[in-house]
């Protein structure tokens, strides 16, 4: 199915996203209390995980699991020198050759723009979809080996704990504008319309402008130090051959407050605690609009936007692959606190929204990666600690 084929029908529903502004938040105690409680079943799915594995000799043992970091300057979190490591192998891989054919996408120079095509390519499959959590999961583990492999990045694949800063992300140590930042805000836009952005499953929906808008100036992704070519996708105006195409343009950034407060901490105790048993549940829960009540991806995206607005071409900007590292890790707990029933649920059909209708997913379904890497079962990707991963959370 390419882009452009989507059906008409798929385009129509419209959500007024700032309509969702009038739900009930949780005060500031609750949403403490909420952190606490994340902490406490992190623990106890670390607890699970070490125990599963402490027997072992070979393969992913409690020796050598790497233990995935939050960037925030807290216990356990990613070292300075990581952090600068982290930042210049990511103008690393967008400064070494892309692999992709120019037939494939005639805009892709770079190695970066390599895992941004696949990730193009694949939308239609791997969003709102069974594909959701299993596709971003491996996506992540081939950039982490790029990373290490191309650009001798050797420490940890770094998440951002978006719950932390869900009052105001333009408080997050991600986006401070300092050198081991991933980049600031964009400057701000005054007069702007709202963004019109297709999400996969057919909605419209309208982003309004928050408080930036224009390039990220400061930091290490700035506007003449880091260079976006692919999309825009998902919104006006379109980048050349579907977004495919050479569109040199700044890193933009419109960090939002309201966007934020559908990451709060809250909502992913409502996702751990709330959807117990039930992967279907995680996964509709997580995955839909942002916003409050919405779901923490898109409230994560969309409390970044412009470039990570873009539901296709969002790995554009940085700040993508922390972002997802956080939402593998909310799957990765709600996994973990029950490996033996949780580990291998499937869920859901392998088309976004089911439109057009496909077959259910299994632990044999395959997934796409394109120049990346070769397809990938369902099943190969469940485990953080069978098969090819061996990480964990911390
Ligand atoms: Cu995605």
């Amino acid at each position: 199915m390419k882009l452009s084929t989507l059906p008409a029908a798929l385009l129509s529903l419209i959500l007024l996203a700032h309509q969702a502004a009038a739900a009930p938040l949780g005060n500031v105690d609750a949403e403490a209390a909420a952190s606490q409680r994340i902490l406490e079943l992190q623990a106890q799915y670390q607890r699970n995980v070490l125990d599963a594995i402490s027997n072992r000799t070979s393969g992913c043992t409690a020796q050598n699991i790497q233990r995935r970091q939050e960037w925030y300057p807290q216990c356990n979190t990613l070292s300075l020198a990581d952090r600068a490591a982290f930042i210049s192998a990511i103008h690393c891989l967008n400064a070494l050759p892309a692999r992709t054919p120019q037939s494939t996408a005639p805009g892709a120079r770079a190695l970066y723009d390599d895992f941004i095509v696949a990730h193009i390519l694949q939308t239609p499959f791997v969003h709102a979809s069974g594909l959701f959590l299993p596709f971003h999961r491996h996506l992540l583990h081939l950039f982490a080996g790029a990373l290490r492999d191309r650009c001798d990045y050797a420490g940890p694949l770094p998440y951002w704990d978006w719950t932390a800063s869900y009052a105001d992300p333009r408080a997050a140590a991600v986006f401070d504008g300092g050198p081991h930042s991933l980049g600031g805000n964009g400057a701000f836009v005054p007069g702007r319309n709202g963004t019109v952005i297709s999400v996969p499953g057919g909605a419209h929906v309208v982003i309004p402008p928050a408080t930036g808008g224009g390039c990220v100036t400061t930091g290490p992704f700035r506007q003449g130090r880091f260079e976006v070519r692919l999309g825009p996708v998902a919104f006006e105006p379109r980048g050349p051959h579907g977004g495919l195409g050479y569109n040199p343009r700044c890193l933009r950034r419109d960090l939002s407050p309201h966007f934020s407060l559908g990451t709060r901490p809250g909502a992913v105790v409502a996702l751990l605690d709330g959807c117990a048993g039930d992967l279907g549940c995680l996964v509709r829960d997580m995955d839909a609009p942002g916003g409050v009540p919405g779901g923490v991806h898109a409230s994560g995206h969309w409390q970044v936007g412009p470039d990570a607005l873009d539901v296709f071409a969002s790995p554009s900007d940085p700040v993508f692959w922390l972002h997802h590292a956080q939402v593998d890790r909310v799957w990765t707990i709600w996994q973990g606190l029950d490996l033996e029933g949780r580990t291998y649920q499937v869920w859901g059909t392998s088309t976004a929204a089911n439109d057009p209708p496909s077959d259910d997913v299994t632990l044999e379904t395959a997934m796409d990666f394109g120049i990346l890497g070769e397809a990938k079962t369902v099943g190969e990707v469940a485990s953080t600690v069978d098969g090819e991963y061996c990480y964990m959370y911390e």
